[in-house]
């Protein structure tokens, strides 16, 4: 039977029905069995798939492959992240529901996930819109509020115009909103938060568990944004009033060199301050114009810092000496106390605003032989060194004198060890439609009211419509927002915010582990059993974000009893971009690649080979159709290999035992299908290293190609070759899994190649016949070597040279010339 012409369409189609019938990658729970999760960040369903999620897919379907014919338990699930303003936007357009688009679209995706041959268990498939879904979110919401780790807060809060919703903290980038791009408002607004902050330390020190895990620069990222600081607090007693300014610093050692204090223009104490003082209008007109400020250039270190005096004095606590109280632009309200002990020769935005506004600078730490002359500095030291001008605690070294001032302060009760966090509690409501509902009333006499967890869940209603002013619908529905109190029956208005579609993508991947269950969030023994994520694989934007409040939700999920580990994701693999022409690929540039199209015309083997070859998978890809075409031929390269040697194929498996006499050619190409099983599996094993991992596939494909005219007539010929091409398919198949499936069944396998185990190298296989070799210098025995008979030139003269005796007669000699004659003697002649 001939094989006719390679023809991915048919053969991918066939296999994909026929894993699909034969349930081959829908996993249970098999405590006998060790288990392997691996995941890809779940997508949003826009609309189609581009190549960025072809590259993350394929990566994990590789690790998935791999991992199950290693014979673990592969648990590997697909959903949707199906909440967001994309889909409301679509609906006001098309004048439906977001649901409607939002169905829509998963339905194309999910067709053109199965044309990719993924290895999914579908049935776990989740979509977070469905009731079935956000119903446990809510669940937990409740949870949350008995416990208090949910809370409302009116607060200065980010807002998008154009989105007409606030943003988290996280979700603020360069004061931008990280949808739509738009600039970030800060607006005063009730709001839901989520107290993330009560789990800094453990967020914190946890990321110790993942280091050699995730990337060093993902942690890293994530340690600034909790951003612990150690410090303390210190209170200022304000000349000639029954006040005192507390301030938050982190270099109590440099407290004699306070010279004055700077103010947020939001500090309570600033009223207090310049009451009835002539001063008054001016601070407050200042205080007006930094409060409207963006609060990212507040913060930013290019900032012309400003202020304005409040007449006002406090007293260094040390030194005895009169403060000025300033207001200065750069404290920010929302970190510390919200005032700041201005150092001025040691700290740089103090130093800036005391030459700017001639203020006192006064050293406090001297570098080691060094004396720094206040007048004469052009910048702030900030640099260690001992402590002068600071009375009983000069001479000490700066670090020392951190707890020695804290501690003596301490016995006047004036200050305090803290630790602050950059990290603020997450704000999860949003004023959208298409997300999950807050599970809460608002009753005239009993106020916050949770609905009962019976009542769950709470459903969006599935006839609004949307609004043409951009604003969400649900809180002019009466028949949606007009609720009666659960406790007292009387009349409520139910919450019409909804929940952050961040609060979806932080369980997910738990909820997969019993996707169907209908009586619990989640099943505890297939939780026990497949949580944690072993392998988790996404985009570096969400090093933050999605990453940081997954961490949280698994955290406090845990506290609530469910059985989770400390941490979700146990490997994180950030993927490198998708470049065409060495520009992200992108709908605004123009320079992008449809899969669909790619496909089509090489078929998902080839697609899935070329971007897994083109570049290991945390670098970039840059795109390029000529190895698209190239991988399509390498596919046709073995197809017909296979072909041509159809007659000679025997069904043997991988690696196959020998028996009898192999002729030097039929053990050159068996130790070459050894050695490329040693290198695939070290690739794959080190890193995710496919494109090294497929190199050496074609080595082996080549190195078959040399052999085949020759052994085929020879006696051990079919096995030998058999077995090689058996474990190019095995190799290969996590990569091209169709193409691989297909040709194991024309050498006469019954079997998935999908299931069978990985290939094991024989390491006697790999050993090369050796041979002696006499090494002479001048003509003169200096010495023997044992080489392999196939060494090359290189190899045989380098062994030569290193022998120590060799080396010795060749001292102080120039080599004229090294005469080889194989697999007999090398002679050297030198002057
Ligand atoms: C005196 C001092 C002297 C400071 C010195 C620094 C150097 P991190 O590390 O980010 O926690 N600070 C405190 N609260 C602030 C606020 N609300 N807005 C702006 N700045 C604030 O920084 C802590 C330091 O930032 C604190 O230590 C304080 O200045 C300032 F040589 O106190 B420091
Ligand atoms: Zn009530």
């Amino acid at each position: 039977m001939a094989l006719g012409k390679y023809d991915p369409e048919r053969i991918e189609n066939k296999w994909q029905d026929e894993w699909n019938s034969s349930r081959c990658f829908e996993v249970e729970v098999d405590p006998s069995r060790p288990k392997y999760y691996v995941l890809e960040m779940f997508p949003y369903p826009s609309g189609k798939i581009h190549m960025g999620h072809v590259r993350n897919y394929s990566i994990a379907d590789v690790v998935a492959r791999y991992k199950r014919m290693r014979g673990f338990n592969v648990l590997h699930p697909m959903g949707w992240d199906a909440f967001g303003l994309p889909a409301e936007n679509a609906a006001i357009k098309n004048k439906s529901h977001p649901a409607q688009w939002t169905y829509g679209n998963i339905a194309e995706m999910r067709a053109q996930l199965k044309r990719l041959g993924y290895s999914y268990d579908w049935r776990r498939e989740l979509a977070t819109c469905r009731p079935e879904y956000y119903k446990w979110e809510q669940l937990f919401f409740l949870k949350f509020l008995e416990k208090g780790l949910v809370y409302r807060k009116n607060s200065p809060v980010n807002w998008c115009g154009s989105c007409q919703t606030v943003l988290a903290n996280e979700q603020v980038e360069d004061g931008r909103c990280w949808r739509c791009d738009s600039e970030v408002e800060q607006k005063q607004l009730e709001q839901w938060f989520l107290r993330i902050t009560a789990y800094a330390d453990e967020l914190l020190d946890d990321l110790k568990m993942l280091e050699g895990g995730w990337p060093e620069r993902v942690l890293t990222m994530q340690r600034n944004w909790i951003g612990r600081s150690v410090g303390a607090q210190v209170k200022f007693q304000v000349k000639g009033m029954d006040e005192v300014v507390e301030v938050f610093t982190t270099r109590p050692d440099t407290l004699c060199g306070a010279t004055f204090m700077s103010l947020a223009a939001e500090h309570p104490l600033v009223e207090k301050l310049i009451a009835g003082s002539p001063e008054a209008e001016k601070v407050r007109a200042f205080c007006r114009d930094v409060a409207n400020m963006d609060r990212i250039k507040r913060g930013a270190d290019d900032l012309e810092k400003e202020g304005v005096f409040t007449g006002a004095y406090c007293i260094n606590p040390l030194t005895g000496r009169e403060m000025p109280i300033h207001v200065a632009n750069f404290v920010l309200m929302g970190y510390g106390t919200g005032a700041v002990m201005a150092v001025p020769a040691h700290d740089q935005r103090d130093f800036e605003f005391a030459r700017k506004y001639d203020l006192p600078m006064r050293v406090v730490i001297q570098p080691k032989g060094e004396t720094l002359n206040p007048a004469a500095m052009t910048a702030a030291y900030a640099d260690p060194g001992i402590l002068v001008n600071s009375g009983e605690f000069d001479g000490l070294e700066n670090e020392k004198a951190k707890e020695t001032i804290v501690a003596r302060l301490a016995e006047r009760n004036l200050a305090k060890p803290t630790v602050n966090y950059r990290l603020r509690d997450w704000n999860i409501s949003r004023q959208r439609f298409w997300g999950a509902p807050i599970p809460v009333v608002y009753c005239e006499k009993c106020g916050i009211v949770g609905v009962p967890p019976e009542d769950l869940p709470v459903r969006l209603p599935e006839d609004a419509v949307m609004r043409t002013d951009g604003k969400s619908p649900l809180p002019f529905m009466d028949s949606f927002a007009q609720a009666s109190c659960p406790k007292c029956g009387g009349p409520a208005r139910r919450e019409t915010d909804t929940m952050d579609t961040f609060v979806e993508s932080s369980w997910y991947f738990l909820r997969y582990t019993s996707a169907r269950l209908d009586t619990a969030p989640f099943d505890a023994a297939a939780l026990k059993y497949w949580a944690p994520v072993d392998q988790y694989i996404g985009g570096i934007e969400h090093a933050i974000l999605h990453l940081l409040y997954a961490r949280f939700f698994t955290k406090i999920l845990r506290d609530e009893g469910y059985p989770v580990s400390d941490e979700p994701f146990a490997h994180l693999l950030t993927q490198g971009m998708v470049l065409k022409d060495g520009a992200k690929m992108s709908k605004s540039k123009g320079n992008v690649v449809d899969p669909n199209a790619m496909i089509g015309r090489y078929g998902a083997d080839a697609t899935r080979l070329f971007i897994l070859f083109a570049s290991p998978p945390e670098k970039d890809l840059e795109w390029s159709d000529a190895g698209i075409e190239g991988a399509y031929r390498f596919l046709g390269r073995i197809w017909r290999l296979v072909e041509e040697l159809e007659g000679a194929l025997v069904a043997v498996k991988p690696c196959a035992p020998v028996e009898g006499e192999l002729s030097p050619r039929a053990k050159d190409l068996r130790r070459k299908e050894h050695d490329t099983v040693r290198r695939v599996t070290r690739d794959i094993e080190n890193a995710f290293q496919f494109n090294t991992a497929v190199a050496a596939l074609m080595e082996l494909v080549n190195e078959l190609y040399a052999a085949k005219d020759e052994l085929r007539t020879r006696p051990e010929g079919p096995r030998v070759l058999s077995s090689a091409v058996a474990t190019t398919l095995a190799l290969l198949s996590p990569v091209a899994p169709h193409l691989c499936e297909e040709l194991w069944q024309v050498l006469g396998h019954a079997t998935h190649l999908s299931e069978e185990p990985w290939p094991l190298h024989d390491e006697a296989a790999l050993a090369r016949d050796e041979v002696e070799v006499v090494v002479q210098v001048n003509g003169k025995v200096r010495g023997r070597a044992k080489l392999a008979t196939d060494a090359s030139e290189e190899e045989v003269r380098s062994v030569a040279l290193g022998l120590e005796n060799v080396a010795k007669h060749l001292e102080g000699k120039e080599i004229a010339k090294i005469v080889l004659i194989p697999g007999k003697l090398v002679s050297i002649v030198a002057r």
